[in-house]
């Protein structure tokens, strides 16, 4: 009998944190398979993304430890997609610990610690600082130049 394990996320900006995330996960069981937030379920949390659900379906797909993923667009689907997948195990990053016991009676429920210091939100703040850093040096060679120019 295969072994499924099932997943859920966004995985904007897909990093190391996923991706040991998901090894882990291939580890427990033979066939790991992914729910893939929707760009619309993204907005009903809140969450703006970089990339598209395509885009983020293709990458996930185009990792080695994922088998299969399959579009999340709600919250209530999870018990339906554990019974169609025939999944043993839901896991999740432990940063949802207890959020999704409820399914225990039909998959075991377990939660990974997460990968500390690496997040898509931390990403997205270092490159709006580094373009930050960039605009001010920017600027200060303008000024120079303005300076030499009324030396002229
Ligand atoms: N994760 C991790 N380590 C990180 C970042 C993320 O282990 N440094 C895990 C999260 O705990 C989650 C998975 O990677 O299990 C995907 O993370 P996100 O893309 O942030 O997913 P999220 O927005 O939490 O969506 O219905 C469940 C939601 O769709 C989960």
């Amino acid at each position: 009998m295969t072994k499924t394990v099932i997943t859920y996320g966004t995985f904007d900006l897909f990093h190391v944190g996923h991706v040991r995330l998901l090894k882990r996960l291939s580890k427990l069981g033979d066939r790991l398979v992914v729910g893939c937030s929707t760009d619309q379920f993204n907005e009903l949390k809140g969450k703006r993304t970089i990339m598209s659900y395509e885009q983020r379906k293709e990458v996930l797909e185009s990792c080695r430890y994922v088998d299969g993923v399959f579009p999340e667009s709600n919250w209530e689907q999870k018990r339906e997609d554990v019974l169609r997948e025939e999944a043993s195990i839901f896991a999740m990053g432990d940063d949802w610990v207890g959020k999704f016991d409820e399914l225990s009676d039909i998959v075991e429920v377990i939660y990974l610690p997460r990968t500390q210091d690496i997040s898509t939100t931390e990403i997205k703040e270092l490159v709006a600082s580094v373009k930050q850093d960039k605009k001010q040096e920017l600027l200060n060679v303008c000024d120079h130049l303005m300076a030499l120019a009324t030396r002229l």
